[in-house]
């Protein structure tokens, strides 16, 4: 236990603990600061923590969105790991102070607040939000289909009791429509926009909607390249990388082919963590420190060569 931080990096935690960290660290430490960005469907805040050595300057910005989906909890714990290794090593660590002064960092640690929390007392499989669909029994939105590219296309399902539902429209959800208030709300400077899920070791990029390939593919291919290759000399864990309709399945309404075509984030991925179904979705917590400090090699690296 690490008795002079709110939280055990090394470990999962609740909503609450999670929020707590969050709290104590923007009081604490001069280079974060938090901010309500949105409420779930059950009120829950959404929080977006912001690591920056100079707010005034606008600098690029490297954002992640981490546990859209409920049950991938490796998600969030690997994003506050990476929080607390940038806070920590800015002013020692060389590479991580010049990736400070560099760039702002915002991360919104838990995207899906109420699926997260339902995973922790009810369904530790569960995925979408909390929504109440009316006419029907079941719960939840696919936050991951309730985005406008390819809207209600292959890949997501109009059936509430699906766990792919797209929902009544798009952004139908204050869950993504917080995500996208805060992407608009930076646009011209997000340089990345990274939406981490769990599990299949997979550095993926639009689109996501067609197997057709974005015209800025070749460039695409050369950072997810930078990005993989120092996932995997880490520890050796494979991963393969990606248009998301060509490397794994199709799927419309997706987060990241939003920050591309409709933001214009040209880096714009989703990296799905270990491991490939050994564990699945509930990655033990041994495995938390490995997979975060192999994803943030990559991350670093990734964004040394854009
Ligand atoms: N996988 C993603 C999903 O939402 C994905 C795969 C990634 C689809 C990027 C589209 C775009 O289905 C998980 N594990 O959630
Ligand atoms: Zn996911």
């Amino acid at each position: 236990y690490n008795g002079n931080k709110a939280i055990d990096v090394e470990n999962y935690h609740t909503y609450e603990e999670v929020m707590a960290y969050l709290a104590d660290l923007a009081n604490t430490n001069p280079l974060v600061t938090t901010m309500v960005a949105g409420a779930s469907v059950e009120g829950r805040d959404i929080v977006q923590a912001t690591i920056s050595s100079d707010l005034a300057a606008n600098k690029p910005i490297a954002w992640f969105d981490c546990n859209i989906h409920a049950r991938e909890w490796i998600t969030a714990a690997t994003c506050i790991w990476i929080i607390d290794t940038i806070t920590t090593g800015y002013g020692s660590d060389p590479e991580i102070t010049a990736l400070v002064d560099q760039y702002d960092w915002k991360f919104v640690p838990i995207a899906n607040p109420d699926g997260y929390a339902f995973s922790w007392t009810n369904d530790r499989l569960w995925r979408k939000n909390r929504a109440v669909n009316p006419g029907s029994i079941c719960m939840g939105v696919d936050l991951n289909r309730n985005f406008p590219v390819g809207f209600g296309g292959t890949g997501s399902s109009n059936g509430p009791c699906s766990e792919t539902f797209h929902g009544a429209a798009a952004f139908s959800e204050p869950e993504s429509n917080t995500l996208k208030n805060l992407i608009a709300a930076d646009q011209g400077r997000v340089k990345t926009a990274i939406s981490m899920h769990s599990y299949s070791q997979l550095w993926l990029s639009s689109y996501s909607y067609t197997s057709a390939l974005p015209s800025d593919y070749t460039t695409m291919l050369r950072a997810m390249r930078a990005g993989v290759d120092a996932i995997t000399a880490t520890y050796g864990t494979v991963y393969n990388y990606g248009s998301t309709g060509t490397v794994l399945y199709i799927a419309s309404g997706v987060s990241t082919d939003h920050y591309y075509v409709n933001e214009g984030v040209l880096h714009s991925y989703t990296i799905e963590l270990r491991d490939t179904g050994l564990y699945g979705f509930e990655l033990p917590p041994r495995l938390i420190v490995p997979t975060a400090t192999e994803t943030w090699n990559g991350i670093k690296a990734f964004m040394n060569a854009i």
